[in-house]
């Protein structure tokens, strides 16, 4: 069986847990949270060179990084498919997926977390409500413009799901538990794209199933309400 080092509610962890879901591949989740010392395992800085989540460990084999774990969960179990066969499709859903890891989370999603969540309520220390402003003035408008403009077909990368539209599903979920909803009116395609994937049965069961971790740590999941039934 494998076993997916990270928690649900991470944008990384997330989209693993829901491709090992899609593929119907049995795994044991093992809570590890990269800011909490104690939930550690000793060999963490084996298993993920960063220390950062996810980690797959598939018998003696090891790897990090929620794409590389995606990658090499698509070679090893093939259906149903992740990644799209056409070509440009398949260049289209890497560039997402890596758009999606690399500028949404770390321009948008990390810190609106951290100053939003993090900061007040774990850390007990204040938000930096000028760099709150900066992130959803000028850079998410950017960034969530560029989205809904590559939204609007069935899915982002052609007909079919695939890791881009689990990258950005993940960092959207993530995003609005802070409070921050995404604006259909501003961003009409990207909502619709952002529904459709949470009402495939798996990604809803997923969602569904990381609720109690989201209410426990005060996190905001109303947003969800009726696509999750
Ligand atoms: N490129 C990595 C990024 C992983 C990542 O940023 N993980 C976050 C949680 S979603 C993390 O571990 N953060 C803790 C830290 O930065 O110390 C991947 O796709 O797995």
């Amino acid at each position: 069986m494998l076993t997916i080092y990270g928690v649900p509610i991470s944008v990384h962890t997330r989209k693993v847990i829901i491709a090992a879901r899609l593929k119907n591949l049995p795994f044991e989740l093992i809570p590890v949270v990269p800011v909490m010392p104690d939930s550690l395992p000793p060999h963490w800085r084996q298993l993920s060179p960063t220390g950062m989540v996810p980690a797959l460990q598939d018998g003696d084999f090891t790897l990090a990084d929620s794409a590389a774990i995606c990658a090499y969960l698509e070679r090893k179990w093939p259906k149903p498919s992740l990644l799209p066969t056409d070509v440009r499709h398949y260049g289209h859903a890497l560039w997402l997926e890596q758009y999606a890891s690399g500028t949404v989370f770390r321009d948008v999603v990390r810190p609106l977390f951290h100053e939003l969540f993090v900061h007040p309520k774990v850390r007990n220390t204040a938000t930096d409500q000028a760099l709150v402003g900066d992130v959803l003035d000028r850079v998410l408008p950017e960034v969530f413009g560029y989205l809904e403009r590559a939204s609007g077909n069935k899915f982002l990368a052609g007909d079919a799901l695939s890791v881009a539209d689990l990258a950005v599903m993940s960092n959207l979920t993530t995003l609005q538990y802070t409070g921050i909803t995404l604006d259909r009116k501003r961003y009409p395609k990207l909502a619709a794209l952002y529904e459709q994937v949470v009402r495939v049965p798996e990604v809803a069961e997923a969602l569904r199933s990381e609720q109690p971790m989201v209410q426990q740590m005060g996190l905001d999941g109303t947003f969800l309400g009726q696509l999750l039934h």
